[in-house]
């Protein structure tokens, strides 16, 4: 499995396994599919997996509501499968991370039920954030937190004599009950968690909502602090900078990472980690990478970015200081289960001065070709840039949202909670098509005929067929092939990957950049047709020069 420091130069592939293969037809997808479909990863060219949460959840949020941590789903197999899968996509040359989530737990999970029943002030309760309400009578939530689907971030409880209890914390769904970081219990049941699953060969973890698992002593309101008298939302604006915020980035969650980077290291090979944080602060975030912490953190302001050649930039060059500010390497990022496909972010206008990755921020007007024609070009610019890169199901496929499923269909905890007013994230997360044969759910379901697999867990739109992947496999210029160009490609550059990059001059609306030895990356995102510098050869293309030059919305590879 060659290189420990395999991760500073992986593309990694994130696999949403409810929606990637079906493996027995009941219409969600699960290990076995998985395993059946690992040999298209190899033939893309990625060198790791990340699968999404695949514990035994009552999925009232897609699975991020954890019953038990060291087992898996029913409907996804079973241990034996998960340890067979981890297996198989080694022999593959694949790694493999797993999804780890800290900050919560499901409310079915046993430590929840036992707080339940324990009653008041029992040491059972310490496990999680049990508090009074305020008011009177305690019918007010302990404070004003919110939870990041809407409305308040506290439920309570009735206890087993019929009494109204205390509340109980939850930054996400109800479901998902927030832990207490202060109790030694929850240090030793995680690192229990790493060690399961290191030692049945997981290379790493992505750490869910790592920079939230601490709490400001006390609790105190949000509006107390100053940035709050802006408007609140979950991730402040551009320039609005949430320090010292109560339950965000706290300074004492990097010592739970130091914690986690001793037991990762006590392995050979060491594995490491990927934190997803939203910290907006570049240089807030880098904190995560200090040499004795995590390995890597998904790059958001990369995701987040408009298609604007100095947004870019600016991300660039903040992630390149920050991150050698501490010796880390950047990660890349354009899409996840979390944000809206970024073919469909980017048919929208660019120009609007709104950073969004949910649609409903941006404008209604759209043009898929193109999204399309974009989402090609962030690609190439994306696998180009120093350090690894993220890749989401259905991305190699050019999917954009689904931006029109039925009400009835989604299930999404945003939809229910803000009463139908957000639709939340499933229009990112229907199962992707593989063929063209809908009675398979495109290809989606694995069962053989006649039998008819159940429906798919969320419908999938009839014009899913003209993007399956069968479709696209060796037809040249599809979003597939791009991709396995691009990998390809990169696989045996030796400029790519981890390292450095210096800036050519360029005119504005465009990036040209080097990496050494001999490769030359022109962007035009929406400068006049460019020329390529003096003694470049272009060796792949997001689309075709036209009389020479590059034109809009085209990234260019080079040999100089
Ligand atoms: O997401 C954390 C998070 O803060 C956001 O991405 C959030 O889902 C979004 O802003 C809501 O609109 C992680 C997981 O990736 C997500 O799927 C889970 O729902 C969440 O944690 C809770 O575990």
């Amino acid at each position: 499995m060659g290189d420990q420091a395999w991760w500073r130069s992986a593309v990694i592939y994130q696999v949403y396994i409810r929606s990637f293969a079906d493996g027995d037809g009941d219409g969600l997808g699960d290990i076995a599919g998985l395993h059946a479909e690992l040999d298209h990863l190899v033939s893309l060219g990625v060198d790791a997996i990340w699968i999404n949460p695949w514990y035994p959840s009552p999925f009232a949020d897609a699975g991020y509501d954890v019953s038990d941590f060291r087992a898996i789903e029913p409907r996804f197999g079973t241990l034996d499968d998960a340890e067979r899968l981890i297996a198989a996509a080694h022999e593959r040359g694949l790694r493999v991370l797993l999804d780890i989530v800290p900050n919560h737990t499901s409310d079915q999970h046993v430590w929840f039920q036992a707080a339940l029943a324990a009653g008041p002030g029992s040491p059972e309760r310490e496990r999680y954030i049990f508090r009074d309400g305020r008011g009177p009578d305690g019918e007010l939530p302990p404070n004003d937190w919110r939870s990041a689907f809407h409305g308040p971030a506290w439920t309570r409880i009735t206890e087993a004599d019929g009494t109204p209890g205390p509340w109980y914390l939850h930054l996400f769904a109800p479901e998902q009950p927030d832990v207490n970081w202060h109790h030694p219990d929850v240090h030793a049941d995680f690192l229990e968690t790493l060690r399961f699953w290191f030692d049945r060969g997981a290379d790493g973890f992505r750490i869910d909502v790592a920079h939230s698992l601490v709490k400001e002593d006390g609790l105190p309101d949000i509006a107390e602090r100053d940035w709050a008298k802006l408007p609140f939302r979950l991730e402040p604006a551009p320039g609005v900078h949430q320090t010292d915020h109560p339950h965000w980035d706290r300074d004492e969650v990097h010592d739970i990472y130091r914690e986690w980077r001793r037991t990762a290291d006590a392995y050979d090979p060491p594995r490491v980690f990927v934190a997803e944080a939203w910290v907006p602060d570049p240089s807030r975030a880098a904190r995560y990478l200090r040499p004795d912490e995590l390995h890597t953190a998904f790059n958001f302001d990369f995701l987040r970015s408009r298609w604007n050649a100095a947004d870019l930039r600016g991300v660039v060059d903040d992630t390149m200081r920050e991150h050698r500010s501490v010796g880390a390497t950047p990660t890349w990022v354009l899409s996840n289960h979390d944000v809206a496909r970024h073919v469909s972010r980017f048919a929208r206008p660019q120009q609007t001065g709104v950073r969004g990755h949910h649609l409903n921020d941006l404008a209604a007007d759209h043009d898929l070709a193109v999204g399309t024609r974009r989402a090609r070009a962030a690609a190439m610019l994306m696998f180009a840039l120093p350090g690894s890169c993220y890749v989401y199901q259905g991305e190699e496929l050019g999917l954009p949202e689904v931006e029109d499923l039925p009400d009835a269909s989604l299930q999404d905890p945003t939809w229910f909670r803000s009463n139908g007013t957000d639709r939340g994230r499933d229009g990112c997360r229907v199962p992707i098509p593989w063929t063209a044969d809908p009675s398979t759910n495109f290809g989606f379901s694995h069962t053989v005929a006649p039998a008819a697999p159940a429906a798919p867990w969320l419908p999938q739109p009839s014009w899913f067929a003209a993007y399956a992947a069968d479709v696209q496999r060796g037809v040249a210029g599809s979003m597939l092939e791009l991709y396995r160009s691009c990998l390809a490609r990169r696989r045996a550059d030796p400029a790519l990957g981890d390292g450095e990059l210096a800036w050519m001059p360029s005119p504005a609306g465009s990036l040209v950049f080097v990496r050494e030895p001999g490769f030359g990356c022109v962007v035009n995102v929406d400068a006049e047709p460019l020329p390529l510098p003096a003694g470049w050869t272009p060796v792949l293309g997001s689309g075709d020069l036209v009389d020479g030059l590059v034109p809009p919305d085209t990234t260019v590879w080079c040999h100089r």
